[in-house]
């Protein structure tokens, strides 16, 4: 059923979720792991790929604007920007060699894809220094031919070497074995563009008209003091955001500079918002991040424009009410949906201000750590 992950430190599909919490494997150090990367197929090579450079980035948009994520009808596919996977794949401390590549020998084409990027996790008592592992992609022709565990195994060595022994990661499918199982939910705010293209339908007895008023939000923030975060609110954003987190079961623990780096707004790809009060203080913070979908063989629309919820905390406003501004904010930017997970305080919101389940799931994993089941609502992790 499942030859590789069977092999791997993570429980398997019909061991029970117990209580406990460790680790799976034996502790090891960097001096046990092997040197040498996993052979690969005749034919293919590693390579470690520069973000940085031009040419690189753009062999890495397209192997994944044409190979990665699909939604189950295979009617959108991800479509993150370049400036958006520079941003992702470069958070401090990052490293060179956790951009995996595979490409054909020779330093041909770019066909296999997988990322590490090191994150401080907290899951229930216990801080742990992991990868957060994300873009894992084969190429369309090379699929079923076991180079996704390849990958896998390649990326673990390059992690290992590091001395780092866990890892966190998302998936739309079921692995061996979720630590939680969460749903996808959008908020339409282009309703007539989602349902030309297929992202929604039109509901019973509804028309277009009566849609479209349905969805209407306010031109702008109906929270007063709402703006864009700047430089100078890191240090009390930080403040409120990570001492919001610490109430869930699996989170982050950011420092400032990270806190700079994943949540300071960048045009196109993460939009930031603060509260101030009079007094000058930072009380409340929303932030989304720009995700749009490739639309798939649509003769007018190519690109759905997706705004996905990120890191929000609202201590002088309910948070339905911060969310409604993000709306309001992700609509003035002209994006045509806003999706949000159920995990965090989301369900506080979700169906007030009009969202619907979407048909997607979320799992959530470690790698080589045991731990309970969380509810979504015990998850304060977001990955790109
Ligand atoms: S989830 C997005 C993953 N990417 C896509 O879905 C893009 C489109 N699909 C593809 O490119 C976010 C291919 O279908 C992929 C599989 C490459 C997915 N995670 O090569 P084979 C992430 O990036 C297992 C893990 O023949 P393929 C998170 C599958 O169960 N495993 O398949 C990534 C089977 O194993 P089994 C997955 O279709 C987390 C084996 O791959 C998987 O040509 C990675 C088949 O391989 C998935 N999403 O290529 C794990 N999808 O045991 C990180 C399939 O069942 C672990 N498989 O026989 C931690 C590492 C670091 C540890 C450090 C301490
Ligand atoms: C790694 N960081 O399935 C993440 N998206 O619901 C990788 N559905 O957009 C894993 N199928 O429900 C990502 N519209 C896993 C997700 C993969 C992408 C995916 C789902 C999430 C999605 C849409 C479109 C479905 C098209 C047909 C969906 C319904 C929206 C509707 C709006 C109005 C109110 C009712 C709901």
């Amino acid at each position: 059923e499942h030859a590789f992950w069977d092999t791997q430190p993570v429980p398997s599909m019909s061991s029970e979720y117990g209580q406990d919490s460790g680790p799976l494997d034996e502790v090891r150090t960097p001096e046990e792991v092997r040197a040498e990367p996993y052979a690969l197929p005749d034919k293919f090579e590693w390579c470690t790929c520069n973000v940085d450079d031009e040419h690189e980035i753009q062999e890495i948009y397209s192997l994944l604007t044409e190979n990665y994520v699909e939604d189950d009808d295979s009617m959108f596919r991800f479509d993150y920007s370049i400036h958006f996977l520079r941003w992702a794949l470069k958070p401090p401390e990052f490293l060179r060699s956790w951009h995996l590549g595979v490409r054909v020998q020779g330093g041909g084409k770019l066909v296999g894809f997988i990322t590490g990027i090191p994150a401080h996790i907290r899951v229930l008592e216990k801080s742990i220094k992991m990868a957060e592992i994300n873009f894992l992609c084969v190429h369309k022709r090379l699929r079923s031919k076991r180079l996704a565990p390849v990958l896998i195994k390649e990326i673990t060595r390059r992690v290992n070497r590091e001395n780092i022994w866990q890892a966190v990661y998302t998936a739309g499918v079921v692995l061996p074995r979720p630590i939680s199982e969460c749903r996808y939910w959008h908020r339409s705010l282009n309703p007539k563009k989602l349902i030309e293209v297929g992202f929604s339908h039109l509901g019973a007895r509804m028309t277009m008209a009566r849609t479209i008023k349905l969805y209407k939000v306010p031109d702008a923030p109906q929270i007063a003091g709402m703006r864009e975060m700047k430089k100078e609110d890191v240090g009390r954003v930080h403040r409120l955001v990570a001492n919001y987190l610490k109430k869930f079961t699996l989170h982050p623990e950011f420092t400032p500079a990270e806190i700079e780096h994943w949540m300071l707004p960048r045009p196109g790809v993460v939009y930031c918002y603060v509260r101030e009060n009079e007094k000058g203080e930072v009380t409340d913070v929303c932030s989304f991040y720009s995700l749009p979908s490739s639309i798939l063989g649509h003769p007018k629309h190519n690109t759905l424009r997706a705004a996905y919820s990120y890191w929000n905390v609202a201590t002088t406003v309910p948070l339905q009410d911060l969310m409604f501004d993000a709306l309001i904010l992700a609509r003035q930017q002209d994006f045509d949906v806003f999706n949000a997970l159920d995990i965090m305080e989301n369900e506080s919101f979700l169906k007030d201000l009009k969202f619907g389940i979407g048909d997607g799931y979320l799992q959530y994993y470690l790698y080589n750590w045991k731990c309970p089941r969380i509810e979504p609502r015990g998850i304060g992790l977001v990955l790109l």
